[in-house]
């Protein structure tokens, strides 16, 4: 007999690494990314697997770079490679640089915040071009360990609109003898990227492909557990806060150890550098100026008598007023930045006035709230409004709107003039024949 050896893999997500740069938060996100890496390699993982939006952005910093780059190399240095590859799919061997298999190999997926247009290059693929870790878009590799099999089907983000036919695309099928691991980087049903909300998602877990023993999931910036065709499906959450939702209030933060086999364990590994996060919603009604102020200030004390889990830095504190105000107020008087300069030395306050208005003013914020409650990202926005504002144009299908956006979300001013233009010249030879 045999014996079984088992695979023990890191599984983490949402490091965000530069978010809230230039602002006291602007180590956090390093700091979790790298408390959450050396932990990993402190159990003697076999794999760490990140599932996406390693970076806040698209086109880090220098400044990013560079600090993620060290994180990076820390497996490299102080972990041990105990795998190696059988074989590939939709990711060619060539692609993987022999770096990128020195010390406890990553593998990756590009979430949301990092993508691209076609044909541009995003940050985890220089990541994986550095040799720092192996990138999957939607691609297949399989490990082995002392005979035992792990198959990684990973697939990067992909648009809402477009994810049920480009996963129907990719096709996906577990890998005979090995332990199939599927992982993802989007909102599966009611597990969306927005809590505050009760939208679900357009891809259902139902719709996810059959046959694998796990399932594992980003994007989503909460722990959330539950099944897909009766395997587990992980979700660690974010490592960094970035939506101070308050679901993240009650839920630590940190990463999955999974042990393979044929029913995976899994324990969750709570990391010690995030800040303590509280969150309270406030309901008033008819307040006035004073009663706001004298209210949010009362709360903020009570919250800073709670108890704390990190010493080492100050907490965050989200207040979410909602209800009314008085006659003639208007949400604009109440200045929130007043309170959370006051308390700067004692909390990072943050206080959300979307769903506080003054009677009569609720019809016409309602529909800009709505907009702003699907929490979009600034690109999704952008993307949604010129979508929505060539919807009428004659001859607008000569052009992919999702292209133009790309150019000019890169800034790519003059290409996206140039598209233009001759999006013009064609629609003007269209009217003079
Ligand atoms: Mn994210």
């Amino acid at each position: 007999m045999v014996a079984v050896t088992k695979m023990r893999i890191a599984v983490m997500a949402d490091f965000h690494l530069g978010a809230k740069w230039g602002t006291p938060r602007e180590n956090d996100s390093f700091d979790h990314a790298e408390e959450a890496i050396r932990k990993a390699l402190e159990m003697d993982v076999d794999l760490i697997l990140i599932l996406g939006d390693i970076f806040d952005t698209r086109i880090p910093k220098l400044e990013v770079w560079d600090r993620a780059l060290r994180i990076f190399s820390i497996p490299k240095t102080e972990g041990t490679n105990r795998l190696k590859i059988v074989k590939t799919k939709f990711k060619p061997v060539e692609t993987i640089p022999p770096l990128a298999l020195q010390g406890t190999p990553v593998v990756a997926l590009c979430g949301n915040h990092e993508r691209r247009t076609r044909g541009l290059k995003n940050p985890v693929e220089a990541l994986e071009s550095a040799g720092k870790l192996i990138y999957l878009e939607a691609g297949s590799i399989v490990f082995e360990k002392s005979g035992e099999r792990v198959a990684i089907h990973g697939f990067s983000y992909v648009p809402e609109k477009y994810v049920l036919a480009q996963l129907r695309t990719w096709n996906p099928t577990p890998e005979p003898g090995a332990f199939n691991v599927l992982a993802l980087h989007q909102s599966i049903g009611e597990f969306v990227f927005s809590k505050e909300t009760e939208e679900e998602s357009m891809l259902k877990v139902g719709d996810l492909p059959p046959g694998f023993d796990l399932y594992l999931n980003g994007h989503v910036h909460y722990r959330a557990e539950t099944e897909a065709h009766g395997a587990p499906l992980l979700m660690p959450g974010s490592t960094e806060r970035t939506q101070l939702l308050e679901v993240e209030a009650r839920n630590p933060k940190g990463f999955y150890l999974v042990e393979t086999g044929g029913r995976p364990r899994w324990t969750f590994v709570e990391l010690k550098s995030p800040r303590d996060f509280f969150y309270e919603e406030m309901k008033v009604e008819n307040a006035s100026l004073q009663e706001l102020y004298t209210k949010v200030r009362s709360k903020i004390q009570e919250l800073l008598l709670r108890h704390r889990k990190n010493l080492e830095k100050i907490p965050i504190i989200r207040i979410r007023l909602m209800g009314t105000l008085a006659k003639e107020i208007s949400r604009a008087d109440f200045d929130e930045r007043l309170i959370e300069e006051e308390f700067r030395d004692k909390a990072l306050v943050t206080i959300s006035k979307d769903a506080l208005v003054s009677p009569g003013l609720e019809e016409k914020l309602r529909s800009l709230r709505e907009f702003k409650e699907k929490q979009l990202s600034i690109d999704e926005k952008g993307m949604l409004l010129l979508e929505e504002y060539v919807k009428d144009v004659q001859g607008i299908e000569l052009v992919s709107v999702r292209d133009l956006f790309g150019l000019l979300a890169e800034d790519r001013v003059e290409d996206a003039v140039k598209k233009l233009m001759s999006l013009v010249e064609k629609m003007s030879e269209v009217n003079t024949r």
